[in-house]
């Protein structure tokens, strides 16, 4: 693992830079009618730009030095990322001691509101599903597979995939990602970050993380869209982390039939919901090298023809 050093983050950045003002003016001074909720290094706010353009500016909090590492982490390895399925920073602003990202805004929230809200999951039928499961896994293999950036997402999970307005999920947050160089794919780290309940249990317990680890968060997601409910919220305890796959595969293992009711209803294909099913449970395995790599879950999900591109 390269660990990027503070001092260098700032060089790669090949990002617009916006002046304090600008963006001040843009979110009407950060008011809180503005503010989109409270992201982990920061409030997020919405904003206008001068030429009409919609923006969400995350505001990095003033007062941990912490924050400023991640803010520099974040900004250095997303200003490179291009895919559809990531959230596009636009630029940054680095004037006295503010620290503000500029996104294009993502209009349909989080998926997070849809999948555990009673109501909204059902504006969810399994054609958006499979959409949004087959996107955020090109995200997740294009942050794994590009050879220049090699990027360990460590956050996955739903409240930070957000949707476009024609429900193209993007994967954002990358505060926590790592990059990973050469031949070295496992790395170990005393620093555990993350969300119990998404994270590996060779992460959780061991701090040990790599591709695998994303391909673990990926599978209990994968797991949450099909179900339309949240992991058990396991408690960091070291007994519950070594159950997390394994109760996902009783789980869904007693539920499958249930699952394929529901969605027959609604016309899915039968044979993609089995395939998900299938993809999700080979992804939480217990040990990292029984999980598939993010191009095999991609070629096993097949195409998704769901939705116009
Ligand atoms: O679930 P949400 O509505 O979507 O609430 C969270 C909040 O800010 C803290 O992360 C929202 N958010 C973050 N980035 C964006 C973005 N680019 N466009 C729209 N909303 C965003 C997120």
């Amino acid at each position: 693992i390269e660990e990027r050093k503070d001092e260098d983050a700032n060089n790669d950045i090949e990002l617009p830079k916006y002046d304090f003002d600008t963006i001040a003016i843009a979110t009407d001074n950060f008011s809180s009618k503005n503010k989109l909720g409270e992201g982990g290094f920061g409030p997020v706010y919405k904003g206008t730009l001068r030429d009409g353009q919609d923006i969400a500016v995350k505001r990095l909090s003033g007062n941990s030095g912490q924050g400023l590492t991640e803010f520099k982490n974040e900004v250095s390895l997303i200003a490179r990322l291009q895919h559809r399925n990531l959230v596009k920073l636009l630029g940054c602003c680095i004037q006295g001691d503010e620290r503000l990202l500029i996104y294009e805004y993502m209009p349909n929230k989080s998926l997070d509101y849809f999948i555990f809200d009673r109501n909204s999951i059902t504006m969810l039928n399994w054609h958006m599903r499979f959409h949004i499961i087959c996107g955020i896994a090109r995200g997740l293999l294009y942050l794994h597979q590009d050879s220049r950036l090699r990027i360990i997402h460590r956050d996955l999970k739903a409240s930070n995939v957000l949707l476009d307005k024609a429900m193209n999920p993007k994967i954002s947050d990358f505060g926590m990602a790592k990059t990973f160089g050469g031949d070295q794919s496992v790395a170990n780290t005393n620093r555990v970050v993350g969300t119990y309940g998404y994270m590996s249990p060779e992460y959780a317990i061991d701090g040990l993380f790599s591709a695998k680890s994303d391909v673990f968060s990926f599978g209990v997601l994968l797991l949450e869209i099909l179900c339309g409910k949240r992991n058990r919220g396991f408690h960091h305890s070291d007994h519950y982390l070594n159950l997390l796959g394994h109760a996902w595969r009783l789980w869904m293992n007693e539920r499958p039939l249930d699952l394929i009711d529901e969605f027959l209803l609604n016309n899915c294909a039968v044979s993609e919901v089995l395939r998900c099913i299938h993809v999700g449970l080979l992804c939480v395995q217990q040990l990292p090298e029984d999980r598939p790599n993010m191009a095999s879950v991609v070629l096993m999900l097949g195409s998704d023809n769901s939705l116009p591109q």
